[in-house]
């Protein structure tokens, strides 16, 4: 297992748009272990491969308290979405951010598990917000981007900011 490295808001590589998964072999399901073990180590509720710098469509995801209900969605795609809501959102790689962004309230998603099995999915609340927010990471797009552009340019020099103090 390892914690990997999750890329910070406007690095260009999150812009990226991952490709799908052809096999659900054995270096997608290490993938997996890696990403949900640098999740839980972050912490947070979901991590797209895109975060890490993998173009694939891998998402790992866990809502619970105790780090017991952990989700995989490999080639997600949403078939129905109905209703909206607001929710505060913040990311990983966008540390320290925290803004409303409206999504869809429910969304019905089919992709594959760790083992390369389909399933279908209807979820609400706080599952389906987490669930369209990763979905955009892989077509390399940051929650950000549904703020205002002056909100945008601001959160990009703050990051900036932050960064060159870091090195
Ligand atoms: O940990 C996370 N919390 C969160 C809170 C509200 C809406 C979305 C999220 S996802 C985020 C982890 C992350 O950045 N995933 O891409
Ligand atoms: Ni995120």
């Amino acid at each position: 297992m390892a914690i990997l490295d999750i890329l910070t808001y406007p690095d260009p590589r999150l812009y990226k748009v991952a490709s799908p998964v052809d096999d659900v072999n054995g270096d997608i399901r290490r993938l997996v272990r890696d990403m949900a073990e640098t999740m839980y180590d972050a912490p947070g509720i979901g991590l797209a491969a895109t975060q890490v710098d993998v173009h694939k469509q891998v998402i790992v995801m866990d809502l619970s308290e105790d780090k017991s209900e952990l989700r995989v969605f490999i080639n997600p795609r949403i078939l129905n979405s109905c209703g909206t809501q607001d929710y505060e959102e913040g990311c990983l790689s966008v540390p320290g951010v925290y803004d409303t962004v409206t999504r869809a309230e429910k969304v019905t998603v089919e992709a594959l598990d760790e083992h390369g099995k389909p399933f279908t999915l209807e979820a609400e609340g706080l599952l389906a917000v987490c669930i369209q927010h990763e979905i955009d990471h892989l077509l390399g797009k940051v929650f950000v981007e549904y703020l205002s552009s002056l909100k945008q340019s601001r959160i990009k020099n703050k990051l900036k900011k932050r960064q060159r103090e870091r090195v």
